[in-house]
């Protein structure tokens, strides 16, 4: 696990003011449900701080307390990072400039689709969400048109009643708004799914798996046009298990939920940071994100994405060691493996060695890439592989999404399979 204070160390590196200045493109980032406001997106923000100022943050909920407390946290992780930068204390920056100047911004973007939660069904929560769909889209649309947001990036937590059905219904929507609206960004969500232990959440996250491969099972509740691919990436908290002991190299008996939790949450915001910012500073970039390419890569009707990634502290070990961590970090698996995936590298270094690109396109073709799009994204000392492979079939998750008690040997024996 990444400890914030490590992050908040690494983050401390960056030239903040000089890069301001580069900043040509945003993203809308939607936050979708309580886990994705509070665990993800605050751990999301000490991996990458200028994500508050170089992108706009829309958080929704379907529970007022919710929200107030999601503002609370990202508030308080914000004016962390903004003393430590500067080196003061925290307490000088408390109820004042730019920390009040933050809250009253996420106050008038957030959206709040009810008041008292999706009580823990996912049907509900969709149906809280339509009855909010219009005035949501016309909410996106005003904050596109006065921040020119050119991707919109949709974070949820299937599992309970609020993120299960609405991030994928808020993500049907918005690639309906950007195939038809000129100007509209292009939309791509990342949903977790969770542990199989969770025997509730499982059996609601089957749900998110349905609609994501057969919208048309929805239609008459939904009513988007199922011909509209759902650009969504699933992150798996139980493949985060195997990343997890893959990366600490532990073995031990029992480990606690908060340490797997983490660890999927580091995994996701790796590669979230690490597209953010080769979306935001297309001159860092060779050569830089262009939507319209992104937007060909996921459209692809019933199917979903996985993230692939490593980290590493410098580009020697990264190379040496990457086609065997990128075997083993992925964020969901399925079985069978598609046999044509389009995939999406960004990788960041320092200075990207031009051996990297022949590297990784001999990899992910013999993965069945027929697709491969290269960044280099020259940035940060760590050097970091973050892909986006697309085209799995999420009803071939494996493990499958039913119900499982939790048999670490097993699990162990599973992880170490694929050292
Ligand atoms: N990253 C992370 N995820 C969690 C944690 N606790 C729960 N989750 C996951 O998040 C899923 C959804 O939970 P919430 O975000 O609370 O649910 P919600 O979408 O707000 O839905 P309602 O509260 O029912 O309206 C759960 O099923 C878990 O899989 C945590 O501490 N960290
Ligand atoms: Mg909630």
């Amino acid at each position: 696990m990444i400890e914030e204070t490590e992050l908040l160390r690494e983050s401390l590196g960056v030239e903040l003011e000089e890069e301001r200045k580069e900043v040509l493109r945003r993203a809308l980032i939607i936050t979708v449900g309580t886990s994705a406001s509070i665990h993800i997106f605050s751990r999301l923000m000490f991996m990458y701080p200028e994500i508050i100022l170089n992108n706009t943050l829309c958080i929704t909920e379907t529970s007022k307390d919710m929200i107030d407390e999601a503002i609370n946290v990202i508030a308080e992780g914000y004016k962390k990072i903004y003393s430590a930068r500067r080196g003061v204390s925290e307490r000088i920056y408390a109820g004042r400039f730019p920390v009040t100047t933050l809250i009253s911004k996420l106050k008038s973007d957030k959206f709040a689709f009810a008041e008292y939660g999706g009580a823990n069904i996912p049907h509900h929560g969709l149906e809280l969400y339509l009855r909010k769909r219009s005035e949501f889209i016309e909410h996106v649309r005003n904050i596109v048109e006065r921040d020119n947001c050119k991707v919109a990036i949709i974070l949820g937590c299937a599992g309970k009643g609020s993120a299960t059905l609405q991030a994928p219904a808020i993500t049907a929507d918005l690639m309906k708004e950007c195939l038809e609206t000129p100007g509209m960004p292009v939309p791509i969500a990342f949903i977790t799914l969770p542990f199989r232990a969770n025997r509730a959440g499982t059996i609601n996250a089957q749900h998110t798996l349905k609609f994501l491969a057969k919208p048309e099972a929805y239609e008459n509740l939904i009513k988007v046009p199922v011909e509209t691919p759902i650009p969504t990436v699933l992150i798996d908290y139980e493949r985060a298990l195997d990343a997890y002991f893959y990366l600490t190299k532990e073995k031990p008996k029992r480990i606690t939920m908060n340490a797997v939790f983490a660890r999927a949450v580091d995994a996701m915001n790796i590669v979230l940071s690490t597209f953010l910012k080769a979306l935001n500073y297309p001159r860092l970039c060779s050569p830089p994100i262009d939507p319209s390419d992104l937007l060909s890569l996921i459209s692809m009707k019933g199917k979903v994405g996985v993230l692939n990634y490593t980290m590493r502290d410098n580009i020697d070990e990264l190379m040496a060691k990457h086609s065997h961590d990128l075997d083993v970090l992925v964020s969901m698996r399925t079985d069978p493996m598609p046999t044509e995936v389009n995939v999406l590298t960004v990788f960041m270094a320092k200075e990207v060695p031009l051996e990297a690109m022949d590297a990784l396109d001999a990899y992910y073709t013999a993965k069945g890439a027929k697709n491969f799009l290269f960044i280099g994204l020259n940035k940060d000392a760590k050097a970091i592989i973050a892909s986006l492979m697309y085209g799995f079939d999420p009803l071939a998750i494996s493990p499958s999404m039913t119900p499982k008690a939790y048999r670490w040997t097993e699990r162990i024996k599973r992880a170490l399979k694929f050292w």
